[in-house]
C-alpha cells in the first residue's frame, strides 16, 4: 500500500484561482506547453535534415510536468532539469533560438557546441545544465539548498532525477542529507514508467517512489503529471514550504515516455495497450479540453491564436538559429579548464 499522499487533480475554476492562477497565468501554461513540443518537434525535423550532431532527445509526455514546476520556481530559485525537461527551460524564459543553435552545435547554442546538445541551460536564468551521470543533478541541487542556509538566502533549489535514477545510491545520498539538514530543495522525479527498457516493476519494491521520502523523513507526493495545474499547485506549495523552513518534499510525477529513450529507440518494449491509453491522456489535449470547459472566452479563435502566436515565434528563432555561425575552432579550448584567478572559492583566492 502506498505511503505517499495523491495529489487533487486540477478542479474548478475557483480552485485553480485559489492555487494562485489567475486566466493571464492559465493561457500562458498552455502557451509554454505548445512552445515547448514545438521546439522539440522542430528539434527533431532538424535532427533528420542532418542539422543534429549526437542524439536526440525529447520530453514528449512531460510537458505539463515540466512547465508546471518551472512555472512554480521563484525569480531567484535555482533549478537542475534533466533531458526530459524542455518546459522548465521554456517556463523559465529561455530564448527557443538559443535551444536551436544549441541542438545545432552553432555558437550562440549554451554550450558552443560543446557536450551533448540537450546537456544545456542558460545559467542566467539560474538553471544548471545537466550532465550524464544519473542522478548527478540531485546532490548539486542539495549542494545549492546547502549553500542557500549558509547564506541566510530566502531560496529554494530544485533537482530532477528520472525513475531509473532513483535506484542510485547517491539519489538516496542527497535525500538523506537533506532531510537530515531540513534544507530548502525539492526532489522532482519525472516518472516516466521506464528506465530506458526497464519498467517500473524492475525498477523499485515499494508501492510508489514518493514513498520513499517517508524514510528520509518528509513528505512525498504522487501527482498526474500530465494535469499541469495539480503538478503546478503541489510544486508551488512544496517550494513555498521549503523557502518557509519546512525542508525537502519528493514529488513523484507520473506520465509515459512518449518517445523512445532517444530517436534511436523505437521503444518496441512498451506495450502497446499502455502506449495506447496514455496517448488519451496527452498533457497539452487534456489541458486545451480544460481550458474550454472552465475559462470563459476561451473558445477556438482564442486557441487559434495562441497557435499561431507559437507557430510564429518558431519560424523567427529557426531562421535566427539557421543564421547562427558554426564556432570557431581556434575557441576549442575555451571554457573546458577554469583558470585559478576566474574562481572566488576561498581556497584559490
Ligand atoms: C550512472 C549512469 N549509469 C547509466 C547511465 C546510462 N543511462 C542513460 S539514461 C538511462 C536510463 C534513465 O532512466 P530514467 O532515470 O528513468 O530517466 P528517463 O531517461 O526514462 O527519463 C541510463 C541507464 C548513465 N547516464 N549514468
Amino acid at each position: 500500500m502506498a505511503i505517499a499522499r495523491e495529489a487533487a487533480p486540477a478542479g474548478s475554476l475557483e480552485e485553480v484561482r485559489a492555487g494562485g492562477l489567475d486566466r493571464v497565468d492559465l493561457v500562458e501554461l498552455y502557451r509554454l506547453m505548445l512552445l515547448t513540443r514545438g521546439i522539440e518537434e522542430r528539434g527533431h525535423i532538424l535532427f533528420r535534415q542532418g542539422k543534429v550532431p549526437g542524439s536526440f532527445y525529447t520530453g514528449r509526455g512531460n510537458e505539463a510536468a515540466a512547465v508546471g514546476v518551472g512555472y512554480a520556481l521563484g525569480s531567484d530559485d535555482v533549478g537542475a532539469p534533466i533531458q526530459r525537461d524542455m518546459g522548465v527551460h521554456v517556463a523559465r524564459g529561455t530564448e527557443p533560438w538559443r535551444i536551436f543553435a544549441q541542438y545545432m552545435g552553432r555558437a550562440d547554442g549554451f554550450t558552443r557546441g560543446r557536450d551533448g546538445n540537450v546537456h544545456m541551460a542558460d545559467l542566467q536564468l539560474g538553471l544548471i545544465p545537466m550532465v550524464s551521470h544519473l542522478p548527478a543533478m540531485v546532490p548539486v541541487a542539495v549542494g545549492c539548498a546547502l549553500a542557500f542556509r549558509i547564506r541566510g538566502q530566502q531560496r529554494v533549489a530544485v533537482g530532477w532525477s528520472g525513475d531509473g535514477a532513483t535506484s542510485r545510491s547517491d539519489w538516496h545520498e542527497a535525500l538523506n542529507f537533506a532531510g537530515v539538514r531540513r534544507l530548502p530543495v525539492v526532489f522532482v522525479v519525472d516518472n516516466n514508467q521506464f528506465a530506458y527498457s526497464t519498467p517500473n516493476h524492475l525498477e523499485f519494491a515499494t508501492a510508489r517512489i514518493a514513498d520513499r521520502a517517508h524514510a528520509y523523513g518528509f513528505e512525498g507526493v504522487v501527482v498526474d503529471g500530465t494535469d499541469v495545474v495539480s503538478v503546478f499547485r503541489e510544486a508551488h506549495a512544496a517550494i513555498e514550504r521549503a523557502r518557509g523552513g519546512g525542508g525537502p518534499t519528493l514529488l513523484e510525477l507520473v506520465t509515459l515516455r512518449g518517445e523512445g529513450h532517444a530517436v534511436h529507440d523505437d521503444a518496441s518494449y512498451v506495450p502497446r495497450a499502455l502506449h495506447d491509453a496514455w496517448g488519451r491522456l496527452d498533457p497539452i489535449e487534456r489541458y486545451r479540453a480544460w481550458l474550454k470547459e472552465h475559462l470563459a472566452g476561451f473558445d477556438d479563435d482564442a486557441d487559434a491564436q495562441v497557435r499561431e502566436d507559437v507557430k510564429a515565434l518558431l519560424a523567427d528563432a529557426l531562421r535566427r538559429a539557421e543564421a547562427s555561425p558554426q564556432p570557431d575552432p581556434a575557441t576549442l579550448m575555451d571554457g573546458v579548464y577554469a583558470d585559478p584567478e576566474d574562481l572566488d572559492t576561498p581556497h584559490h583566492r
